[in-house]
């Protein structure tokens, strides 16, 4: 009996854990698996309340909404992830996921975009964000596909004027002899000795000290670069000569977004043009705290009455450009 009984029991036993071919428990409902969180990165040469970083912020934060928080884009400003040519060369390897960066380096990986920038191009502001925002720009972002990039949306950078240490620019005629930082680009090289001055290429973030130190006379740059970078203190001479307008560019890493799915390609392409208004309206209103900021300041400004002698000095970058960047720049001069 107690033998019978002990059997009963294990029969019992080995029902309840293998179920010996009774129904199946039901089980408790799963919680679906948390979609996995992608983090990408994206380097920003200016401080943290530039406007353009202002704008990359944005961008971050309209993926981020527009996922659910599935995508975070981290910015790191101030250069954290280096100078922007060392930058793009990650970009274009994927070691880093984006950047927004002058046009003036990327000329350095892709030729056509000197085309974009070249000196007294633009009539007005106007006149550019035409160009940018219609079918050139749109030529322009999907040219970069060729050298491992994906081109996604403009920023604004007002006009460059040059600055320097030594005296009143009032003519290309004074520039003879200075050396005149320009960004590191064959073009603005040329650019600067079209002019008769001495161009000396070098980072962004090395400039302040050569100014300081005397390696050399001046740079050029807009207002809000030259007041955030503290040129103005060691460099007070400023002439409104609006050279160029280079537009600001954010570029993804084709090798890394051709990973992810069409979706999120497609989720970040738009975030990225939904920020430029974001970024533009930023930028106008710096422009105007840092010109104000430089009359306070007490920096010689010098307004010309007419920049055509600047504009006559420029004409041979013109002649030297290929015939397919000539025909680039006579369509981008058609723009109404
Ligand atoms: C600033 C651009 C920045 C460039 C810098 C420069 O916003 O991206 O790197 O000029 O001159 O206006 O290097």
């Amino acid at each position: 009996m107690k033998r019978g009984l002990s059997v009963l029991v294990l029969v019992l036993v080995s029902f309840a854990l293998f179920g010996g071919g009774a129904k199946e428990a039901p089980k408790a409902p799963e919680a679906k698996p948390a979609p996995k969180q992608i983090v990408m990165r994206l380097a920003e040469t200016h401080r943290a309340d530039y406007p353009t970083t202002r704008g990359d912020m944005e961008f971050a934060r309209l993926v981020n909404e527009r996922t659910n928080g599935r995508i975070k884009i981290d910015v790191y400003h101030s250069s954290q992830l280096g100078e922007e040519k060392a930058v793009i060369e990650q970009v274009q390897f994927g070691a880093i996921d984006f950047t927004r960066v002058s046009i003036s380096p990327l000329s350095a990986f892709a030729k056509q975009f000197d085309a974009l920038q070249m000196p007294y191009l633009y009539r007005d502001a106007d006149h550019m964000w035409k160009v940018l925002n219609g079918p050139i720009g749109e030529e322009f972002l999907q040219s970069l596909e060729k050298a491992n990039f994906v081109g996604l949306c403009w920023y604004d950078s007002g006009a460059r004027n040059f600055y320097n240490s030594k005296r009143e620019i009032k003519s290309p005629a004074d520039l003879k002899g200075l050396k005149i930082r320009v960004q590191q680009s064959e073009l603005m090289m040329n650019m600067v000795a079209a002019l008769g001055a001495i161009p000396t290429p070098m980072p962004f973030g090395e400039v302040y000290s050569a100014l300081q130190t005397g390696v050399i006379d001046g740079a050029e740059n807009n207002w809000p670069s030259y007041i955030s970078t503290s040129h103005y203190e060691v460099a007070k001479y400023y002439t409104i000569d609006e050279h160029t307008r280079v537009p600001e560019i954010t570029i993804g890493s084709k090798i890394v977004l051709d990973k992810l799915s069409k979706e999120d390609q497609a989720i970040i392409k738009k975030a990225a043009k939904d920020s430029m208004p974001y970024q533009i309206a930023e930028w106008k209103k710096e422009e105007k705290i840092a010109e104000e900021k430089a009359r306070k300041a007490g920096c010689i400004i010098t307004v010309l009455p007419s920049n055509a002698e600047f504009q006559a000095a420029m004409k041979p970058l013109y002649d030297k450009l290929s015939p397919d960047l000539q025909e680039v720049v006579r369509r981008i001069r058609e723009v109404k």
